[in-house]
């Protein structure tokens, strides 16, 4: 390995992003003794937690899972009132996290970052912040998260309408009192979903505008059983490591011994019941090993969702209308709820089908659908998404010298080194970045894990005197090709979810994320650093 040379700077690192990322970053990278310093837009710590601030916002992975594993004091000390985080809950969490480990001195609140630059003659990151000030540092980090960057629909109109509109992915820290409006919600993907009974309850009437129905299990949230926790707590550390051998980075859950084939209609139905009962996600998607690779298997569990909705919806019309039918269950993210479908039973709630008749037109005193329906409105909430794992990035100016532009570079689609690292890109890394099983597994076990891996990588090079990093562009273009052929082999694919970038229009169609599991990739992280970070080129 050549030596390439230092050059001096304002940092040794900086970092993008002051949510559950970047925080852990400040805490595991000042271990090393590194001058850094987080930049976050927001005017509070949190990322996701302190932007997405809708009514009914809650994490969808149990509460004594979804946090942090560093410290076990603070694991064993913080309570968390009920089985599945709220919003506001989850940002207090955060917030303690941030003052009890004196992480917020090391962060710049209200600066979001519109240039990066690398310098490879000097081995040197130059970013410029929206106050215009510049920074440089031999490494970036970005911390910028996965679901980071809202997006509001293409709508004709859009900036037309005259009351007032919301994006769930923005919502006012304020809050918002739709008591006595006419609201219409337009997507009905998690946010929707969590968002549209609690503003059901407040708006004289609620128009839900759905493009596609999707599959909601129920979360049966309530108070955490002071038992569990009791022993949760005992198990923490045995937990968590075992989580790694996990494909979603949660432990507790036995793998599935069977194919839904293998047990008979009568069984299927009593398990899948079981886990109806239980609530979550994972019990589903674990029912049996073929869930997520077989088009049969998967229909079985797909069809006794959808008889639950029939159940449970009064009106047939509307029952059949939110029966997902145009992609398998758990392709998209399954989204957990709280009463969604009751909600249809209100006499205020009315289900508008935007798939047959989309909307046509945004107005000022509403919307109008191309059937030529009108619907007046108070106000319109956006649950209609992000620009998913790499808008962030995208969004800023990141080049190499006068040329390479991560945009050009990703022209057709992401293209990444475990989603740690971009070939041609020295220096910068990525927490949970495309092509890593971030969103597919329990994100804070995911951040930590690309939290260490790079300072473990950072601590490797200081010791050997070493300052630049890289991704070698066969070991990324074999990591690429795998990680499309582990999701080939699965029905991922076939959803038009935003996890092939399905959301944008115009966006390249490329499976994002990893889905060979947590275990697989852990496995294939803790080699590359046993065999020299294969893959990665230092000098
Ligand atoms: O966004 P989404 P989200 N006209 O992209 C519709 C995480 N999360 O904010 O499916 C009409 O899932 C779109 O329709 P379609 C979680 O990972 C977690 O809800 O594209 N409709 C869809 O219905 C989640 O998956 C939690 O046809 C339009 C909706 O808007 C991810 O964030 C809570 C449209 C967007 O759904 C994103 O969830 C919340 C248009 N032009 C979020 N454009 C928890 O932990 C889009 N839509 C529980």
């Amino acid at each position: 390995m050549a030596k390439s040379p230092a050059a001096t700077s304002d940092l040794d690192v900086i970092i993008i992003g002051a949510g559950v990322a970047g925080l852990y970053a400040i805490h595991r990278l000042r271990k090393l003794g590194l001058k850094l310093r987080a930049y976050e837009a927001g005017d509070g710590v949190g990322g996701t937690w302190y932007w997405n601030r809708y009514p009914g916002c809650r994490c969808d992975v149990e509460s004594m899972e979804y946090s942090y594993s560093f410290s076990n004091d603070l694991q064993q000390d913080w309570q968390w009132p009920e089985r599945y985080g709220t919003q506001p809950e989850i940002l207090r969490y955060v917030n303690h996290v941030a003052e009890r480990f004196d992480l917020l001195r090391d962060v710049q609140l209200n600066t979001r970052i519109k240039k990066a630059h690398f310098d490879s003659t000097r081995n040197l990151w130059t970013v410029k912040t929206d106050k215009r000030e510049t920074i440089t540092a031999p490494y970036c980090i970005m911390a910028t998260g996965n679901l980071s960057t809202p997006r509001l629909p293409d709508i004709d109109g859009i900036s037309e309408f005259k009351g007032d509109t919301y994006h769930t992915g923005l919502w006012p820290p304020e809050g918002v009192d739709f008591s006595g409006q006419i609201v219409g919600v337009i997507g009905t993907g998690s946010s929707g979903v969590q968002s549209i009974p609690i503003i059901a309850r407040q708006a004289k009437h609620l128009y839900v505008f759905q493009r596609t129905a999707n599959f909601s299990l129920p979360a049966r949230n309530g108070p955490l059983d002071p038992e569990i926790e009791r022993r949760h707590k005992e198990e923490y550390p045995e937990r968590r490591k075992a989580a790694y051998g996990t494909p979603f980075g949660i432990a507790g859950y036995p793998p599935p011994d069977k194919n839904a084939g293998e047990a008979t209609h009568e069984e299927r139905l009593a398990a899948y019941e079981a886990n109806w009962a239980e609530g979550g996600q994972i019990s589903f998607l674990f029912a049996y090993k073929d869930m997520l690779t077989n088009a049969e298997a998967n229909e079985t569990a797909a069809e006794f969702v959808r008889n639950k909705i029939r159940a449970t919806v009064e009106d047939p019309k509307t029952a059949e209308l939110l029966c997902p039918n145009d992609h398998p269950m758990g392709t998209k993210r399954l989204i957990l709820d709280t009463g969604y479908y009751e909600t249809y039973n209100r006499s205020n709630v009315t289900l508008v089908d935007i798939r047959s008749h989309p909307i046509d037109e945004i107005t000022e005193t509403g919307l109008r659908t191309s059937n030529g329906s009108s619907y007046a409105l108070d106000a319109i909430s956006f649950a209609t998404g992000f620009d998913a794992m790499t808008g962030a990035m995208r969004e800023i100016d990141i080049r190499v010298d006068s040329g390479k532009h991560i945009k050009a570079k990703w022209a057709d689609g992401p293209r990444t080194y475990l989603g740690i690292m971009v070939a041609g890109f020295p220096n910068m890394f990525m927490i949970t970045g495309p092509q890593s099983p971030g969103v597919k597994s329990q994100m804070i076990l995911s951040c930590e894990q690309h939290v260490d891996f790079i300072a473990d990588a950072i601590d490797h090079m200081r010791a050997k005197g070493l300052v630049r990093i890289d991704a070698d562009v066969a070991a990324e273009n074999d990591w690429v090709e795998h990680v499309n052929e582990v999701a080939d082999s699965t029905l991922y694919p076939l959803a038009n979810s935003w996890y092939v970038g399905a959301n944008i229009p115009g966006k390249p169609r490329i499976f994002m994320p990893y889905v060979g599991g947590v275990d697989a990739y852990k496995k294939k992280c803790d080699e590359v650093v046993a065999n020299g970070y294969d893959g990665f080129v230092m000098s």
